[in-house]
């Protein structure tokens, strides 16, 4: 009994020595402002612990950074530098800064950062009592929560389309097997916009350490709060009053995507893996055959010769530039795989070039740091520095030499076996976890500067599955690891949307989905939802059922042609689109959010998959084993655009949803221009450019845009555009004068109109009366068409 009771002292000493011994964490709250000064364009304030810095970037971008430490101020997303200089009134106890577009009210004691519209109006404030603080490295921002605060965006993350009441973590992940609900994804994007009472603003940290967003995920929803486990809290505060130029001001400070290569926007068939160039070739060979249309086959990982990136098998795969001639002469671009981790392999040559100038990532100690990942034991580039980076992007010769014209970046994150990189692991100078978010975006930055380089004047494509803010201005992204079944096609359509919202637009998602195998349904739904995707891709684990189109009945492969078909016809309204995301930064999938940002409907789980695919079409998502679906239209006019119905929005309809015709719909005044089907964007057609215009009661115009979609020639503008406008006060279609020096591949202009008032058989061109049907699309001057 006695020895039993020792025992209990001793151990109950144990357990509360250790309760002493923890440390506790204190939260450090940002203080009071004790010094106000300006530098050259920058507001400092200083208190105790910490220095805020102020920057307007411009009148409506201003940029708030507080550090405890005086930090090297680099960003991997931002590439624009302040616009103006800053004026500020120092007050008594605030500081207010004020633009055309925002005003910035300080309280100095403590230092909290409230804005407003120009005019007053509340947008965002801190939360007065916690604002900025700190525990240990850990940095958090709190803000008030509005009653009715509505938060959309963060790009790749799941969930609902308004995300009040989630909370989400940034740490890109490889995530097979993930649900509708896992969280981390891939990609980490730390910007959202906000929406109360009418108003909305903008919110962009820039930190790339593991980061954290709650949207009043708390009980009496108190607050809502970001931080990250180190860094600043360095954050871009955006104050447009409408979701479309919040994007467009993102897009301005982070950059945006160049124009794809045309053949990209094509269908695209991959397979984890084909296995031979013989395999390749039969499938490729049978979309033809098939009369499917398609533009690119994929090589997957092995392609390769035991994993090692930058060679080929040469059993399987034996004559490379053989193989890109036939594929050429079929008229098909090739994408290939590369991973980060590089064989340890002496002789190989990325291994021994990396080894010999100290490219890898190291230990503290500058031993190597090795993970195994499918090629086995692999060391890791260090992307993050630029030499290493333009050594990598000069190695993609070995597949740019034969031929191949698309890099699809994968396990970026980076993936390892087990998913474990020690904390330690330094990329030059950077612990793994304060890059860890950026790497594959680095990755992808190396590959692409370095293909275009390799490939002169030709746009290479590039697809990485890791991201983060910025990477539009180099590579497309798709959702990685996705599943067969509705529920995550679904997910796929908010996925792409949010993408959409954070600058990302040419985004795809595994049509069919990876893993498991869909039911025949799922896969021709899939499908024709995948003509309404950016990116529209054909992809399927190696443990799963073939995904090509002819292996589902002949019924079946029907229904998919002709949605590939589609795809095809409305090839000049969606390069137009990237054109507009080119310019302007706006997505080509749009969540309506964007457009009908105060239709309360909008956001509920029933309709918040839907979304705008470029200016003018409503696609609803369906899943497979409904025929048919409630469909929110919001306000305006509509069409059904498969039979011509017409529907007054602002109401919630029922659509017939056989497997042959998803509910797409056009709104009214809609222009698209579309073309007749073509078997892959190389192929000449028949010369006519068709402008669908739908009747409608508000004028409305369209940028049409063309270019040779292959070359950069068209930043010395060498492209072909015109804007389409309709009038329908004025029962008037106008083109413009062309603006560039491109040709136009079409030769003859159809006007098709839908849904006018009685026949219009007849209309004026220019002044003289000519059949509806045709005006030369090289008659370069202006256009005037009375109907
Ligand atoms: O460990 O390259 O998400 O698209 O087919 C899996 C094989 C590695 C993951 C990618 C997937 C690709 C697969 N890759």
């Amino acid at each position: 009994m006695k020895r039993y009771c020792l025992l209990l002292v001793i151990l109950l000493a144990v357990y509360s020595s250790n309760l002493f011994a923890q440390q506790h964490m204190d939260v450090q709250i940002l203080g009071n402002a004790e010094s106000v000064n300006k530098k050259d364009n920058v507001l400092i304030i200083k208190t105790k612990e910490a220095e805020a810095r102020i920057w307007i970037y411009t009148p409506s971008i201003i940029r708030v950074s507080i550090s405890k430490i005086q930090s090297i101020d680099t960003s991997f997303a931002v590439v624009k530098e302040p616009q103006g200089d800053i004026q500020y009134k120092d007050n008594d106890k605030t500081i207010e800064v004020t633009t055309s577009a925002l005003k910035l009210v300080v309280n100095k004691s403590p230092l909290r950062f409230n804005f407003y519209t120009a005019d007053g109006k509340a947008l965002s404030q801190d939360d007065q009592s916690f604002g900025t603080n700190w525990q240990g490295s850990r940095v958090v921002n709190y803000r008030k929560l509005y009653k009715d605060e509505r938060f959309i965006g963060l790009g790749e993350k799941t969930g609902n389309l308004d995300r009040r009441g989630s909370s989400y973590v940034n740490w890109n992940t490889d995530a097979p097997d993930h649900g509708p609900k896992t969280d981390p994804l891939y990609e980490t994007f730390p910007f959202f916009v906000g929406m109360h009472d009418g108003l909305t603003y903008g919110l962009f940290f820039d930190n790339t350490h593991k980061s954290y967003f709650d949207f009043g995920a708390s009980t009496d929803n108190q607050t809502s709060w970001f931080g990250a486990d180190g860094g600043d809290m360095n954050y871009y505060f955006f104050g447009a009053q409408s979701v479309a130029q919040i994007i467009e001001d993102y897009t301005w400070l982070t950059g945006r995507m160049e124009m794809p290569p045309l053949w990209s926007l094509g269908y695209q068939q991959c397979r984890w893996s084909y296995m031979s160039a013989d395999e390749l070739l039969d499938v490729a060979s049978h979309l033809r055959k098939d009369k499917i249309p398609a533009d690119v086959m994929y090589c997957d990982i092995d392609y390769m010769d035991h994993y090692k990136i930058f060679t080929w098998n040469k059993t399987t795969f034996p004559d490379p530039k053989g193989l890109l001639t036939k594929l050429k002469d079929m008229n098909f671009n090739l994408v290939t795989i590369v991973d980060p981790g590089i064989k340890i392999e002496e002789g190989y040559k990325q291994y021994d070039e990396g080894v010999a100038k100290n490219y890898f990532a190291t230990y503290p100690n500058g031993e190597k740091y090795v993970a195994e990942v499918w090629p086995g034991r692999v060391h890791f580039p260090d992307f993050i520095d630029k030499e290493v980076r333009d050594w990598w992007g000069a190695s993609f010769s070995a597949l740019t030499e034969p031929g191949v014209e698309g890099f699809w970046n994968d396990m970026n994150e980076p993936a390892v076996w087990n998913q474990n990189i020690p904390y330690m692991v330094k990329f030059g100078k950077f612990y793994m976890p304060e890059i860890r978010n950026v790497y594959g975006m680095q990755m992808a930055e190396a590959t692409y500067l370095g293909t275009k380089k390799l490939m002169g004047n030709k746009r290479p494509f590039v697809l990485t599955r890791a991201a983060y803010s910025g990477t539009q201005r180099f590579s497309a992204v798709w959702t990685g690891d996705n599943s067969a079944y509705d529920a995550h096609m679904l997910l796929g359509a908010r996925l792409v949307n949010s993408l959409g919202i954070t600058g990302m637009s040419l985004v795809g998602v595994d049509i069919g989905g990876f893993t498991g195998n869909p039911t025949p349904e799922l896969m021709v739904r899939w499908n024709s939802l995948g003509v309404y995707t950016p990116m529209f891709r054909n992809h399927s684990a190696h443990d799963t059922k073939h995904r090509e189109p002819w292996l589902w009945g002949k019924e079946n492969e029907d229904i998919i042609r002709k949605d590939i078909e589609q795809r095809y016809k409305l090839l000049p309204y969606i390069y137009s689109g990237f054109y507009q995301s080119h310019l302007t930064g706006l997505p080509l999938c749009r969540t309506l959010a964007i457009s009908y940002t105060q239709e309360d409907s909008i956001y509920s789980e029933h309709f918040q998959n839907q979304f705008m695919f470029g200016d003018g079409i409503l696609v609803a998502p369906v899943e497979s084993t409904r025929l048919s679906e409630d469909v929110y239209l919001p306000t305006g006019e509509w069409y059904r655009l498969s039979t011509g119905e017409k529907y007054e929005g602002g109401k919630i309809i029922n659509a017939a949803a056989p497997l042959t015709d998803l509910p797409v719909f056009v709104k009214g005044s809609a222009i698209i221009p579309m073309q007749s089907v073509v078997q892959n964007t190389k192929e000449k057609g028949d010369g006519i450019l068709k402008i669908n215009i739908w009747n409608g009661s508000k004028a409305n115009s369209f940028v049409y845009y063309e270019d040779d979609g292959t070359s950069y020639d068209y930043q010395q503008g060498t492209y072909y555009k015109r804007t389409i406008s309709f009038d329908p006060g004025k029962k008037e279609i106008n083109l413009s004068a062309v603006d560039g020096s491109f040709i136009s591949k079409y030769t003859q202009i159809e006007l098709v109109l839908h849904g006018f008032d009685g026949f219009v058989k007849t209309v004026k061109v220019n002044g003289k009366a000519t059949s509806l049907a045709s005006v030369f699309a090289n008659d370069n001057k202006e256009i005037n068409i009375k109907y």
